[in-house]
């Protein structure tokens, strides 16, 4: 059954969520780390962020799938495993996993997530293939990714699914970090398709990240919400606007919420009582955009080199397949 309602946070996960709230709103520029985004609340918003027109990413990802999923798994050798670092529906693994069936190719699928309703949703979309035989790890990329390599046999193939343009909410050394630790865990011959998203307009970027309907605003200033309710903060929403910005010089999409007026707020449970200025702005997010090359440089420094790149001209995303080194 799929939990739709909010169950309370475990004690461990609160006590960290305080400790990293009042450490970085005592930061300047005040910050909160973006993976508290995504609650349940913040999960669904960010689900809908994907249907806004806006927001391109997801439909772009989706069309080069459906476009080339053939061709991606072709030349990978039996038997295979697909590992999927957020898998969110399981939508685009299935698509991939769909593309051997008509060459009567089994696969084993390993889902990571922390989220329990991505990994039941997931779970879900892939019952529907038999030749799919799927595992769930509801932990970190890091730690999922390392249980899914110990589990793997000797003689299968993995790839490494890391899709999204997840790879953009690290900053740079941090992605090298991670490409590097996915590296790691494979051996010579696995694979990692990476979905990127591509340097565009600022004014379709703006879109994306502060769209007219305000579901981003809205997903933004879930995080105060979070806050008030975890951790019986006293946030006035209506005392914060979200902001996207273009950070040229970054290459990134930056989210913000600004405080409109000299305010404090109160937040108990982390032991602090914060003062805002008029305009001072808590950052909430980077998402880096890249060029096709630089996707490129990116997987071959931590060690893989690539064998296709497919690029949605239209929307400006990238899927590129790297071969472990
Ligand atoms: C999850 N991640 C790739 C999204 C992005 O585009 O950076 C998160 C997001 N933030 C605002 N809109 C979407």
């Amino acid at each position: 059954m799929i939990e739709t309602s909010a169950a309370a946070p475990p004690a461990e996960a609160v006590a960290d969520f305080a400790e990293d709230v009042r450490r970085d709103l005592a930061l300047s520029p005040k910050q909160i780390q973006s993976k508290y985004l995504y609650n349940a609340l913040g999960s669904c918003l960010f689900e809908a962020i994907c249907r806004l027109p806006w927001y391109r990413i997801t439909r772009a990802e989706g069309r080069l799938l459906s476009r080339w999923a053939e061709p991606m798994v072709a030349s990978l050798p039996d038997p295979l495993t697909f590992v999927e670092l957020g898998c969110g529906s399981g939508e685009k693994v299935a698509m991939l996993a769909e593309a051997l069936r008509s060459r009567r190719r089994s696969v084993s699928v390993h889902l990571i997530d922390i989220s329990p309703i991505a990994l039941e949703l997931s779970e879900r979309t892939l019952g529907r293939l038999e030749h799919v035989s799927v595992v769930g790890h509801r932990t970190t990329y890091e730690e999922g990714l390392r249980h899914a390599a110990t589990l793997r046999p000797s003689g299968v193939t993995m790839l490494v699914l890391f899709l999204g343009s997840n790879i953009g909410n690290f900053d740079p050394p941090a992605a090298h970090d991670f490409l590097s630790q996915i590296r790691r865990a494979l051996r010579p011959g696995d694979a990692l398709l990476l979905g990127a998203d591509l340097v565009k307009s600022e004014r379709e970027l703006l879109l994306a990240y502060d769209d007219p309907l305000g579901v981003t605003a809205a997903f933004n200033k879930n995080l105060l919400v979070r806050i008030n309710r975890e951790l019986l903060a006293d946030f006035d929403l209506a005392s914060f606007d979200h902001r996207a910005v273009w950070n040229a010089a970054e290459s990134r999409v930056e989210m913000h919420l600004v405080s409109r007026h000299a305010q404090q707020v109160n937040i108990p449970r982390a032991g602090c009582t914060v003062s805002f200025e008029r305009g001072e702005h808590i950052w909430t997010e980077n998402s880096y955009k890249y060029t096709i090359e630089e996707v490129v440089q990116r997987g071959e420094r931590a060690g893989f080199r690539s064998r296709e790149q497919w690029v949605d001209g239209d929307a400006r995303f990238a899927l590129t397949l790297f071969v472990a080194n």
